[in-house]
């Protein structure tokens, strides 16, 4: 996940203007991008005063925005996101309604929504296809949604060829923080449309939600792909050496999801990593003791590596690093990990949940 404009943390839920893992400000959202989100707003709106024949005002039902915060997420193949409302954004902006507008580019997507929180099996469902553009706001703001699946290889040859992109789904959603005018709850009318063709290129799906298919076209979709890459969107917020682990699945891979790139460890890394096991070695047989040190400490050599930038009020609760195989697991290959700059407090608690010793 990156974000553009203002810093969402996933952690706290809340909006900040710095991110927290090098204290910089996220990159602004691109003119080119905020241009798209105009023309889809101004595409359902049109849209919805020729589909309700003048009796509705299109702009209660789905007001206009200008997107200061973009979260960017690519989702592998086996990429999810479970059930939930948006709703970090400040009253004012919910209140009144402004939606959220989502651009979905490679691989389709199931998309669920409803009305009923933990409940996704009354959820209804659209398949998100690369190019199209989703808007729910109005009445339509708060509703639960998520994604289900990824349908691997769906996408047309030519996005991923002419993006360079491997196999998955960029999604970018866009809203405004605040709103500054006065807020009229006035419920919009409607009529109680729901969309009877699926196939159809701009979908009514609910009261405040339209669907607009492929309203990306083939090079609005490259350029967007472009634009990601260049500000530096990437699967995670910190660096992934060697194999690369891939959030959604929960499994390590060779690539890097967004662009197929698999940077290696440096050589000096690794020298330092066989070095550092050799000096513990030496350390434990100095020391004595009945343990052969080759045992208590198994020799390894490193094909995967994280470089981390916390922040001075960045923390990680204790958890457990099993993510690699169970070959590895059992041989009980170490964890060689390497600080520099700022101390920091390493808790080693020996039970889950329990009071931690603890080291700088
Ligand atoms: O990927 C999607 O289509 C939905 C994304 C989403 O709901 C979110 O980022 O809050
Ligand atoms: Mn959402």
């Amino acid at each position: 996940m990156m974000c553009l404009g203002k810093n969402w943390d996933p952690d706290s839920g809340l909006y900040g203007d710095i991110r927290r893992f090098d204290a910089a400000q996220p990159p602004k959202i691109p003119e080119e991008l905020t241009k798209y989100v105009k023309d889809a707003i101004a595409a359902s709106h049109e849209f919805l005063k020729q589909r309700g024949k003048g009796a509705t005002n299109p702009a209660v039902e789905l007001p206009v925005m200008s997107p200061d915060i973009c979260i960017v997420n690519f989702y592998t193949t086996s990429g999810k996101l479970g059930f939930h409302q948006d709703n970090n954004e400040q009253e004012s902006s919910l209140a009144k309604g402004l939606p959220v507008v989502s651009f979905s580019l490679g691989d389709t997507a199931e998309f669920l929504y409803g009305d009923v929180r933990d409940d996704d099996t009354k959820a209804s469902k659209i398949k998100l296809e690369s190019g199209d553009v989703l808007l729910f706001g109005g009445q339509s703001r708060h509703i639960f949604h998520g994604v289900s699946s990824i349908a691997p290889e769906s996408a047309a040859l030519w996005v991923t060829d002419r993006a360079n992109l491997r196999s998955g789904r960029l999604n970018l959603t866009f809203r405004q923080y605040n709103y500054k005018g006065s807020v009229n709850v006035t419920p919009a009318p409607f009529d109680t449309c729901v969309c009877d063709n699926d196939a159809a290129p701009l979908q009514h799906l609910r009261p405040g939600m339209v669907l607009l298919k492929k309203f990306l076209n083939a090079n609005d979709q490259v350029e967007i792909f472009q634009l990601c890459r260049s500000l530096g969107v990437n699967t995670r917020q910190f660096m992934r050496l060697g194999k690369k682990w891939n959030q959604y699945s929960n499994s390590y891979g060779d690539m890097r999801p967004l662009d197929g790139a698999q940077p290696d460890i440096p050589k000096i890394f690794k020298k330092l990593v066989e070095d550092a096991i050799e000096a513990s070695h030496e350390f434990l047989e100095q020391r004595g003791g009945t343990s052969n040190p080759l045992v208590e400490l198994p020799p390894m050599s490193p094909d995967m590596c994280t470089v981390r930038f916390d922040t001075i009020i960045s923390a990680i609760v204790p958890r457990q690093e099993t993510d690699v195989t169970e070959a590895s697991l059992v041989r009980e290959l170490p964890v060689v990990s390497f600080w520099l700059g700022d101390s920091a407090e390493f808790l080693y608690p020996g039970i889950r949940d329990d009071v931690a010793s603890k080291i700088d």
